[in-house]
C-alpha cells in the first residue's frame, strides 16, 4: 500500500517524534492530542516535552507543512495509537486512553486501512479490546482492515536515534496486517523489522522491561548483601562482570520512569499465580528508596543528629541521569519520605524547573540548595554532578556528610577533601 496520509494519536514522548519523523520523510501526517494545551503549545512553536534534538525535528516537520496538529483525527491511510497506559492505584493497566483513542478512529475507519497500537499493553489487548471496538464499524479486523501491534522500544534521552536504528517488532492479528505494518515503518526504520503476531509483540515488550527490572532488583539485593558483609558492591560487580557470561546492572535508589516500574505489573495482573519472581523483583526495587532513607538516617545518627531535626540537601530529582522526567522517580519518593519523617529538604536538579509537588523547593543553584544543610545526598548521576570537587562544595555548605546512592563520587578524593562519604552497598 502507498501511504499518503497518516494520523498519529497521542503526541507524547513517542507519538510526537514518530509523527515528526514520518513527516520529515515526506508523508502527510496529522498529529492528534486530546490535550488542548499540547496542541496550542505546538502551534505556537513551543514544545511540551524535552528530548535531545526533538525541537529541531518538530520545527522541520511543522515548517515543511507535512505535519499538522489537531484535537481530532481525520481520515487517513494508517492510524498509529501512541497514548499512555498508566496503572491504577491497585497496579492494574489503565486502558482508558487506548479505548478512547480507538473509539476516536472509529468514525473514519474504511476498508483496507491500517491501525497500529504502539502503547504498552497487557497481552491480548490488540486482538481483543482494540479489534472489538474497531469492529463496531461493521468491518472485520484482518479481513476488511489491517490491525497490528508495534511496541516502541526507544530509550528516553536517545529517542530520535533509536526510533530509526532499533530493530522494530510488528505483530499482526493476521500475517497480512504485520506485512502492511512493515510497509509503513520501513519508510524510516533502518533497523531490522521483525514480523510476528500481535500478542507475541505485546509480550516481547513486557518481557524486555520486566527482564531489566528483575536484573536491577538482583543488583539492588547484591548491594544489601555487600553492605551486610562489609564489602564494596561496586568493586564486586566490576570483578564479577569480567566473567564472559555475567553482566550485573547498577544498584541505585530504585527504579523509576513510566516503563520499567510499571510494565511488569501488566504481567502480574494477567497471571498473578505465575509471576512470583517478577513480583519479588518489584518489591525489592520499590523498597530501595527506604534503603536510602535509612542510609541517611544512620549517617546522621553517627553525628548525633536525628532525621526529624535534620536538614538534607538533595542532588538530583529525575528518574535517571541527564533527562527532565520525574515520573515515578525514586528521588521524589525519597524526598517525600524524608519530609514525612520531619527532615527539612532542599533540592537541586539542573534539568527541571519546579519541584513536582508541594513543600520542597528545587533551587536553580546548587549552592542555594545545600547552603544550610547537615547532609548532602546524591540521587541521580547527572553529568554536571560528576565535575563536583570537594573544595567547591565546601564553600557552598557547612555539611561534611555525604550519602552517594549512585556511586558518582570518588570516595578517596572526597575523604581527603574533608568529607565523610557513605556509599550505597559499601559496608563500613
Ligand atoms: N536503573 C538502575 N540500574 C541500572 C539501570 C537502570 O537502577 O543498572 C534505573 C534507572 O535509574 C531508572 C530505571 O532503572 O530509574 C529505568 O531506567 P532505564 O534506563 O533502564 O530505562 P527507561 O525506563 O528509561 O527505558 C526503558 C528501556 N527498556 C529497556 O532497556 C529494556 C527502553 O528501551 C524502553 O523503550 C522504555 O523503557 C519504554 O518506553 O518502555
Amino acid at each position: 500500500m502507498q501511504f499518503k496520509k497518516i494520523c498519529v494519536l497521542g503526541l507524547g514522548y513517542i507519538g510526537l517524534p514518530t509523527a515528526s519523523t514520518f513527516a520529515t520523510h515526506g508523508i502527510e501526517v496529522v498529529g492528534v492530542d486530546v490535550n488542548r494545551s499540547v496542541i496550542e503549545t505546538l502551534r505556537n512553536g513551543g514544545l511540551h516535552i524535552h528530548e535531545p534534538g526533538l525541537r529541531t525535528l518538530v520545527s522541520a516537520a511543522l515548517g515543511s507543512g507535512k505535519l499538522r496538529v489537531s484535537e481530532t483525527p481525520e481520515p487517513a491511510d494508517a492510524y498509529i495509537i501512541a497514548v499512555p497506559t498508566p496503572f491504577t492505584a491497585d497496579k492494574r493497566a489503565d486502558l482508558n486512553y487506548v479505548r478512547n483513542a480507538t473509539e476516536a478512529i472509529l468514525p473514519f475507519l474504511s476498508r483496507g486501512e491500517l491501525i497500529v497500537l504502539e502503547s504498552t499493553s497487557p497481552p491480548g489487548t490488540t486482538a481483543g479490546i482494540v479489534a472489538q471496538i474497531l469492529e463496531r464499524s461493521g468491518l472485520k479486523a484482518g479481513d476488511d482492515f489491517h490491525l497490528a501491534y508495534s511496541p516502541e522500544r526507544v530509550l528516553p534521552g536517545q529517542i530520535l536515534r533509536e526510533l530509526i536504528d532499533n530493530a522494530r517488532v510488528i505483530g499482526g492479528i493476521q500475517p497480512c496486517c504485520a506485512e502492511m505494518g512493515r510497509d509503513l515503518y520501513k519508510i524510516f526504520v533502518r533497523g531490522d523489522i521483525i514480523l510476528t503476531d500481535a500478542t507475541t509483540a505485546e509480550m516481547v515488550k513486557l518481557m524486555e522491561n520486566t527482564y531489566r527490572d528483575v536484573n536491577i532488583a538482583i543488583a539492588n539485593e547484591f548491594s544489601r548483601l555487600a553492605d551486610r558483609f562489609g564489602i564494596d558492591v561496586w568493586e564486586t560487580i566490576q570483578i564479577a562482570n569480567r566473567h564472559p557470561r555475567v553482566d550485573i546492572l547498577r544498584p541505585g535508589p530504585g527504579v523509576g520512569g513510566h516503563c520499567i516500574s510499571v510494565d511488569p505489573w501488566f504481567l502480574v495482573e494477567a497471571a498473578p499465580d505465575l509471576t512470583t519472581l517478577i513480583q519479588a523483583a518489584r518489591k525489592v526495587n520499590d523498597q530501595q528508596p527506604q534503603v536510602i532513607v535509612e542510609l541517611i538516617q544512620i549517617t546522621l545518627k553517627e553525628k548525633g543528629i536525628t532525621l526529624s531535626e535534620s536538614k538534607i540537601g538533595v542532588l538530583g530529582l529525575t528518574y535517571k541521569a541527564d533527562i527532565d522526567d520525574t515520573r515515578e522517580s525514586p528521588a521524589i519518593e525519597i524526598c517525600a519520605r524524608l519530609s514525612r519523617a520531619g527532615a527539612s529538604v532542599t533540592a537541586h536538579d539542573p534539568y527541571i524547573g519546579e519541584y513536582p509537588g508541594e513543600d520542597i523547593t528545587n533551587h536553580r543553584n546548587l549552592a542555594d540548595a545545600v547552603a544550610d544543610c547537615d547532609l548532602v545526598v546524591l540521587l541521580v548521576q547527572h553529568t554536571p554532578f560528576k565535575s563536583l570537587v570537594p573544595d567547591d562544595l565546601k564553600k557552598m555548605t557547612r555539611a561534611r556528610l555525604i550519602v552517594d546512592a549512585v556511586n558518582i563520587l570518588d570516595p578517596g578524593t572526597w575523604q581527603q577533601g574533608g568529607f565523610q562519604v557513605r556509599r550505597l552497598g559499601v559496608g563500613n
